[in-house]
């Protein structure tokens, strides 16, 4: 559109609008950022100079006179009472913003527990070796411990390297406790450490069984480390993550990579042990498996085992936002329906 063209235009324009929204409509469009007189303008660096001469004078002095334009037809329509006024005091349009998945938001208030008990996150591979997964853990081929894990294989993977550690097939780990067995290969003692992360297993889905979920590991490891070190840290974590009232309770259970072996229960945070729906009246929520470390494990990662003592446990955090929010069901933290992600 030439200069011309603009003037034939913009006063006609200015002069049928009948409201502020229509008066703001042609401001942008001739002289907003992208306007057509905008561009004009910005376009005359790039022209010689005779043109510029003859041209600039002209796009600036179109350029005052239609904001004068716009001006007067602003008084005349705040003027007229036919034209609702401008209400300042209305409030502004809300821009939806973004936020945090109600899964990540668990995530981070439980790593900044374990900070703050001196625990360092730590990642690890989703991909592993039967090595990892299984026979460091000491759950050899064999071992009937296996089907405690329904797995995953990946196709035509099998491990070409030679050592012992990448031999057999590659997996999706079904637990994050090969973590375990990574870190203490390339760390000495003392340490605590945690790591969330993604497991998968091949199991039938249902309201709290997915085939894909987040576990979170905890390790500690010293020369001393006893059952009470261990107590005091899942109290403390579980306190801190639901209400000082929480108990916890251990139950004798088998996880061949430690000994002994506990399945954590945890006092149910909504009815306090008086029985409600979430803990289908018993008071307590299995929420863990856990347990010392089994001296096998530290003989594969060559630690001495007379020398060294330590404890694990394996969170199901899915588990943990479900207690924690009230969701009933697993499947809604993958089903992208918004109007449940809306409600954190
Ligand atoms: C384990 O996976 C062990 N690795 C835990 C462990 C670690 C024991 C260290 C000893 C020492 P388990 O299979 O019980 O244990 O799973 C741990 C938690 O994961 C369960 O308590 C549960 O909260 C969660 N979980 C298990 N299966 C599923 C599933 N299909 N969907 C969602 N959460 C699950």
């Amino acid at each position: 559109m030439s200069i011309e063209e603009i003037k034939q235009n913009v006063f006609k324009e200015i002069g049928n609008c009948k409201n502020f929204q229509e008066l703001e409509n042609i401001r942008v469009k001739y002289l907003g950022r992208k306007g057509k007189l905008t561009e004009i303008l910005k376009s005359l660096k790039d022209l010689p100079i005779e043109e510029r001469k003859k041209i600039g004078p002209k796009a600036n002095q179109l350029k005052n006179q239609i904001q004068v334009a716009l001006e007067e037809k602003k008084d005349f329509l705040i003027n007229n009472p036919e034209v609702k006024p401008l209400d300042f005091t209305l409030p502004g349009k809300k821009i939806p913003q973004g936020h945090l998945h109600p899964f990540t938001l668990l995530e981070k208030q439980i790593e900044e527990i374990f900070a703050n008990l001196g625990f360092e996150i730590v990642e690890s591979n989703e991909i592993e070796t039967e090595y990892y997964n299984f026979d460091a853990l000491n759950i050899p081929a064999d071992h009937p411990a296996r089907d405690m894990w329904d797995t995953f294989w990946l196709k035509n993977s099998s491990a070409k390297n030679d050592s012992l550690k990448n031999q057999g097939k590659y997996l999706l780990r079904t637990h994050t406790s090969p973590v375990q067995i990574h870190y203490m290969e390339t760390h000495q003692p003392p340490f605590r450490i945690v790591s969330p992360g993604k497991v998968y297993r091949y199991e039938a889905i249902d309201a709290s069984h997915d085939i894909q979920f987040h576990q979170l590991e905890c390790l500690m490891v010293d020369e001393n480390i006893s059952f009470t070190n261990f107590k005091f840290i899942v109290l403390s974590f579980f306190q801190q993550l639901f209400s000082k009232k929480t108990e916890v309770s251990f139950r004798p259970s088998y996880f061949p990579f430690v000994e002994p072996g506990v399945e954590i229960d945890i006092s149910c945070p909504r009815c306090h042990q008086k029985g409600c729906s979430l803990c289908k009246n018993t008071g307590w929520l299995e929420i863990a498996g856990a347990g010392m470390v089994h001296p096998k494990v530290f003989e594969w990662v060559n630690y001495n085992p007379k020398f060294v003592k330590g404890f694990a446990f394996g969170i199901g955090l899915e588990r943990i936002a479900m207690i924690k929010y009230n969701i009933p069901d697993i499947r809604l933290f993958n089903s992208g329906d918004l109007r449940f992600i809306k409600q954190f």
